[in-house]
């Protein structure tokens, strides 16, 4: 069967660097184990328009995948596709997935949309595969009506997905539940992307050498719930590959891939940390700790002792991040996030210790902040001082106990999905006291005080990555730290691309 998966073209409104999408990396290797004949149509980097690709490619399903600020531009491919080859068009990714705000029923009854898979995707995306092969198989009259046709009942009984039949009718069959034995799938399908067009693994955080660089995902979901994280709308269970099989794909893409530097995008790789200390170990005896890595998206503080942190630099980790958060106990208290001021001290203490450079997740503006409170969280940037501290305004996503409080008590700023995006230095609500215009003034704030001072600078310019990506750190640095008016000609260059 022939598989076209797609990430719809949403260049952040900074010097993003892109790198290949994992989730529909995962999605295409497990197609391929089937059988499938995959393709990976990355709208970031192609050149050639995506209807003249379906025209030739002719796919039998499509997948698209759409986080929130993505999901408009993922209907309008969905549009643009039907409109050139009759082919069920099936939608998934962390917008479509909050079933508290219906948001997979808004992308279901999109005229141009069938299904909706909602959460991990794997196993429901074989399923629907698997059903779309046995009904082209059976019927002569194959055609996406027939295959929706609610007397057809081939989708009954598919958990994990909602979807629309061609009465028109919106179906949500029960969850699916989480992989549970996540060894059993196989590595990121990196052969299906365009790799020499990708760049490196974060716009703020990469790099350690300006590399050629790669992700891993050691292990899936997160215990916790911090009420501003979209973490929530993916199972609670937090489940981990084992250590021998995260060495094999960290060997493939050292040796096959010849990968200079790995980033682990878990959400929170040390919950259990003796798995850590094992992968450690294998890294060290099998020689695969000259190549640096990064935990990119931050470790649980609480969870990072000195044994667990010296043993990993010896295993050749090289930076790691803290969603930090905020420098206020109680603003820290009010999010969930469990975690104490002196937990993270103590986290970035080690840090230092042992070698570790760091990387400190801020947020400015969160439910209940003052002015005071905001300067809380720059003091304590300054006292943590971690080699990269990334601020950040609050952003309510769609599914987060944040944006059910925003939505009660506050006022949204945006009302367009295509606006949730917080690198444009705009505030995104407003709640109390708490105003836009205070939130930018201290979110601007936050960076010049932060980073105007000598020893971060004397830090950044001694990296390679400063001097080999010069023009692109000079633009970054200018835009931080000359407010600018919001860019919003970014969305209607996409749109007028999308229609063109
Ligand atoms: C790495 C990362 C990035 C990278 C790379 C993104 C990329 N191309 O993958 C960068 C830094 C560029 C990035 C940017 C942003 N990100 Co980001 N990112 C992540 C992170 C940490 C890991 C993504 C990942 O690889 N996950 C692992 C793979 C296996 O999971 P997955 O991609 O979700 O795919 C699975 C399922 O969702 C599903 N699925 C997904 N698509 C499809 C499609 C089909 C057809 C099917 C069947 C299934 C399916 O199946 C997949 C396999 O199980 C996640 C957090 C997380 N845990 O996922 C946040 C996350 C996805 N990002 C988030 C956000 C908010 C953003 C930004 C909007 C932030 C901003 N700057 O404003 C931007 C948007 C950029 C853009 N161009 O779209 C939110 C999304 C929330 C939301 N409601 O959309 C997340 C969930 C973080 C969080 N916990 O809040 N991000
Ligand atoms: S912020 Fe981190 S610890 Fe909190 S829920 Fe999200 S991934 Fe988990």
């Amino acid at each position: 069967m022939r598989v076209l998966l797609i990430n719809p073209r949403f260049r952040l409104p900074i010097d993003t660097r892109t790198s290949p999408h994992l989730g529909l990396a995962y999605l295409g290797a497990v197609s391929e184990r089937r059988g499938d004949e995959v393709r990976v149509f990355d709208a970031d980097v192609e050149d050639q328009p995506l209807d003249e690709f379906v025209r030739e490619y002719r796919p039998h399903v499509v997948g698209i995948t759409a986080n929130t600020p993505q999901v408009k531009q993922a209907w309008r491919h969905a549009a643009q596709i039907k409109a050139v080859h009759d082919v069920p068009i099936v939608i998934g990714g962390p917008h479509p997935s909050v079933v508290s705000e219906n948001l997979d029923f808004e992308s279901a009854q999109n005229p141009n949309v069938d299904i909706v898979v909602r959460g991990e995707g794997e196993e429901t995306w074989i399923e629907i595969c698997e059903r779309i092969e046995d009904f082209m198989r059976d019927q002569e009259d194959y055609s996406t009506k027939a295959l929706m046709d609610p007397a057809k009942g081939v989708w009954d009984d598919v958990l994990g997905i909602t979807y629309k039949t061609s009465d028109g009718e919106l179906h949500r069959n029960l969850d699916r539940p989480a992989i549970a034995d996540l060894d059993s799938l196989p590595w990121p399908a990196y052969h299906l992307f365009k790799m020499e067009r990708y760049t490196n693994l974060q716009p703020a955080t990469d790099a350690v050498d300006g590399s050629k660089s790669f992700s891993i995902l050691t292990s899936r979901g997160c215990p916790y719930r911090c009420t501003f994280c979209s973490q929530s709308i993916m199972p609670i269970k937090w489940r981990s590959r084992t250590a021998e099989n995260v060495l094999e794909e960290w060997r493939h893409l050292v040796v096959d891939l010849g990968a200079e530097e790995i980033g682990v995008l878990d959400d929170s790789a040390n919950i259990r940390k003796k798995r850590l200390h094992e992968l450690a170990d294998l890294l060290i005896a099998n020689n695969l700790n000259h190549v640096p890595w990064i935990f990119v998206n931050g470790i649980r503080a609480n969870l990072a002792d000195y044994e667990l942190m010296s043993k990993l630099k010896q295993a050749g980790l090289r930076r790691t991040a803290f969603g930090v958060e905020t420098g206020n106990p109680e603003i820290l208290r009010s999010i969930d996030k469990n975690i104490d001021l002196d937990t993270i001290r103590r986290a970035f203490k080690v840090c230092k210790e042992v070698g570790l450079e760091t990387i400190g997740f801020f947020i400015i503006g969160l439910p209940g902040e003052t002015r005071e409170t905001m300067q809380d969280t720059i003091n304590f940037a300054i006292e943590l001082d971690p080699f990269i501290a990334n601020f950040s305004m609050m952003t309510p996503y769609p599914g987060t106990k944040v944006y059910e409080q925003v939505k009660r008590h506050g006022r949204l700023l945006i009302q367009d999905w295509e606006d949730y995006v917080f690198f444009e230095q705009k505030a995104r609500y407003e709640m109390g006291e708490m105003t836009a215009e205070l939130v930018e003034e201290m979110y601007r704030r936050a960076y010049r005080q932060f980073y105007l001072r000598p020893s971060p600078v004397i830090r950044r310019i001694k990296t390679k990555d400063f001097w080999l990506n010069l023009p692109r750190n000079l633009r970054i640095a200018a835009r931080t730290f000359i407010p600018k008016a919001e860019k919003t000609g970014l969305r209607k260059k996409i749109e007028a691309e999308a229609l063109s």
